[in-house]
């Protein structure tokens, strides 16, 4: 009789996996592919180039946003960057940074009233202003106003700090789509007084294909509302309108707490999840997580689930996993990151436009699975 073999298949790029041909589809080392233990295999093309990049998949900028940028660098404006601060650290663009980072930047992180409870304000400003730098922008805590939009509070502050700021240059309102700059601006519009010849105008800007709103600031300057940059890379920015809906939390976030133990996962509604690969030096082999995702955002702790796809397949056939996506029906619709935890202290694992676990440092392996394109990002803790 004939002797059968499993043929085994790249996971991501589905490419039958071999040991012989470096330069030939599939390749993977020798010693991966007899692995016994290892359940999930990746060619080694895949795992490098794609599913274990972990620099944040940025996202995309038009030619024309940047055509306006290289204005605005060269009039000296004065640039108000507005963020979501419950998710805004993969949403930097290496383009826009290289245009803006030599101007005056004003940040205003917003959704301040989604943040947990117990978290000040200056702890908030510390963290993004850190995130800005880690983008390449030099953004100093006092740099940066926490503000909740929605309840228009703080709006005329903001409003004399731009007046002092820009010099009497323009200023140019930039973000990510949703965070709020739409909101920020009917709030200026509020105590707005035009003391210029000219009038607010919605008008296509100069040399590019971008509509603007542009209020008169004085004779010689105006504030721009720019369209939002994308947010393609974020769980938020890619899922149907009413899974977005249940994503955004309404309510503060409080923490939930789980202990992982190698093998276990935790399930982030029908949208994602984080298994725990190996605990590294954490006590005991145990990681306490604690986890900010929103309200309507179902959080399931499954203790060494052997077949994780196997699993995850009949929970969300009973309907145990809120919210869901068409985008994922099954373990291989998602794209896979291992993450291995070289800092100490308190440490953030994020996914894009969804939420993000918070534990203790301890050389944790840990593997995300998102939907396709979606950024998952380390960081130093955001609520301490
Ligand atoms: N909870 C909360 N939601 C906000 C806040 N600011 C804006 N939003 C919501 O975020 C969404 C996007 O706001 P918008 O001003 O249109 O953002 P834009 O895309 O940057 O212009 C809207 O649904 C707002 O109601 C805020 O401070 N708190
Ligand atoms: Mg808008």
């Amino acid at each position: 009789m004939s002797k059968v073999n499993v043929v085994r298949r790249c996971y991501s790029c589905g490419a039958i996996l071999q040991s012989g041909r470096k330069d030939k589809e599939g390749y993977i080392d020798p010693e991966l592919l007899t692995h016994p233990l290892s359940e999930v295999l990746f060619c080694s093309r895949c795992y490098s180039e794609a599913h274990f990049n972990l620099l944040p998949l940025e996202p995309k900028v038009s030619a024309d946003f940047l055509l306006m940028l290289d204005d605005a660098a060269a009039s000296d404006a004065l640039i108000v960057y507005v963020v979501d601060v419950i998710s805004f650290e993969s949403s930097f663009s290496r383009a826009i940074a290289e245009r803006i980072k030599s101007l005056r930047i004003l940040v205003l992180a917003n959704k301040r009233d989604l943040m947990p409870k117990e978290t000040k304000d200056e702890d908030i400003e510390e963290y993004v202003a850190h995130r800005f730098r880690v983008a390449s922008l030099p953004v100093e805590k006092n740099q940066v106003i926490t503000v909740s939009l929605t309840t228009l509070a703080n709006v005329q502050g903001v409003a004399q700090r731009i007046e002092s700021e820009r010099k009497g240059h323009d200023v140019y309102i930039i973000g990510p789509n949703g965070s709020g700059k739409s909101l920020f601006f009917t709030a200026f519009l509020r105590n707005y007084l035009n003391a210029s010849n000219h009038n607010i105008t919605t008008s296509v800007y100069p040399g590019t294909s971008l509509r603007l709103m542009q209020i008169p600031l004085d004779n010689s300057s105006f504030l721009y509302d720019t369209p939002g940059t994308s947010i393609k890379n974020a769980v938020v920015g890619v899922v149907e309108p009413e899974c977005a809906r249940q994503i955004i939390p309404t309510t503060p976030l409080k923490e939930r707490k789980f202990a992982m133990r190698k093998g276990g996962a935790l399930f982030i509604g029908g949208l994602a999840h984080i298994e725990l690969i190996d605990p590294g030096l954490a006590k005991d082999g145990e990681v306490g997580i604690r986890a900010y995702f929103g309200d309507g955002v179902s959080l399931r702790k499954i203790a060494a689930p052997g077949d994780i796809a196997e699993s995850f397949r009949k929970r969300l056939e009973k309907g145990g996993l809120a919210p869901t996506t068409h985008l994922i029906r099954d373990q291989r619709d998602f794209d896979v990151f291992d993450f291995k935890v070289e800092e100490e202290g308190s440490r953030d694992l994020g996914i894009a436009g969804l939420g993000w676990i918070n534990f203790k440092g301890a050389k944790e392996t840990f593997r995300v699975y998102v939907p396709k394109g979606v950024s998952v990002y380390g960081s130093r803790c955001k609520v301490k």
